[in-house]
């Protein structure tokens, strides 16, 4: 007997500087209920999902940034998604800008939650893979400044359990980070969940856009594959204020095959009702870590930061 569950990405369209959190969360309610009616158990929000994409944007003093970010588990803003959830009896993955005092200093992280059906905080995490630049390079058009305003994750990858199995999360950047997966699959997690805002255009190197759908596909497709377990990806996408970012949301399988997707640039939600076990077969025969890794020869992914070139 198989364990199916239905999963659920919801995908946003644009969130504008000018729109409040309050009307953002209402969007994600409307998209959990949707979500529910088609019977999924679980949802996956975007990156900073109650908010435009602000690291695009160059700010030097913390009062000019600050709203973005949310303080407290559930944040005010994010009170009646937790309700509806819990009500509904849908767990939920949400992107967002954390703002929290530890070790009596303030801190700022772009992190996710983790939320069962039954409305108990599962875990929390902090991205790692932090991409841009702290400072600004000087785009006629627009920055990534995540550097600038987030510090790099301290929680690590872990895995987590839920009453489906043990997920994990990850953040945008992360997805094109094989190490983010691997680590999280030895953990033991069969279910990965991430958001992500991606920009169509790469300010740091110019590129044609159709790249970035492809390497986001790729991304998704692969760490399934490698790894044998389930990827929800929800994007926040379409034109912020004029600032286009790509969409291509998806739920893909431990084969590899994407098995929905996006086709819009608004909000849209997608379900599958998933096999967990589908995977089983991927990770006890081609990806039986503990019978075909090597890690004796795996000694520079960990031991260096960048290329080392020997002696
Ligand atoms: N966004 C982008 C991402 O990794 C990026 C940044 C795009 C980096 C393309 C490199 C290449 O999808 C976030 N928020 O990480």
């Amino acid at each position: 007997m198989s364990r199916k569950e239905v999963f659920a990405v919801a995908q946003m369209g644009p969130v504008h500087l000018a729109d409040s959190k309050q009307a953002t969360v209402a969007r994600l309610i409307e998209m959990l209920r949707e979500a529910h009616a088609r019977g999924a158990r679980w949802v996956t929000f975007p990156e900073l999902a109650l908010t435009t994409f602000f690291p695009r944007y160059v700010y030097d003093d913390p009062a000019d940034y600050d709203r973005f970010y949310e303080e407290g588990l559930p944040s005010p803003a994010m009170v009646p998604l937790f309700e509806v959830a819990k009500d509904l009896g849908v767990g939920f993955y949400l992107g967002y800008a954390e703002k929290v005092v530890e070790g009596g200093e303030t801190r700022r992280f772009n992190t996710s939650v983790l939320v069962g059906p039954d409305g108990a905080i599962l875990g929390k995490y902090r991205k790692i893979h932090l991409p841009g630049t702290k400072d600004p390079i000087g785009d006629p058009e627009f920055e990534h400044l995540e550097k600038r305003y987030f510090e790099v994750g301290n929680l690590g990858f872990p895995s987590f359990a839920t009453p489906s199995g043990r997920f994990g999360m990850c953040i945008c950047n992360d997805r094109r980070w094989p190490e983010t997966f691997r680590t999280m699959a030895l953990r033991g997690a069969e279910v990965f969940m991430l958001g992500y805002n991606t920009p169509t255009r790469n300010i740091h190197h110019p590129e044609p856009a159709h790249l970035r759908e492809f390497h986001n596909r790729l991304s998704l497709e692969s760490a399934a594959y490698q790894n044998g377990a389930w990827v929800m990806a929800a994007a926040k996408c379409g034109s912020e204020d004029g600032f286009a970012m790509i969409g291509g949301s998806a739920i893909v399988a431990p084969t590899g095959e994407t098995a929905a997707k996006c086709m819009s640039e608004e909000d849209e939600v997608i379900t599958v009702d998933c096999d967990l076990d589908l995977g089983a077969y991927i990770r006890r025969s081609v990806f039986d870590f503990a019978r075909h890794r090597r890690p004796e020869h795996y000694g520079p992914i960990t031991a260096q930061v960048g290329v080392e070139i020997p002696e």
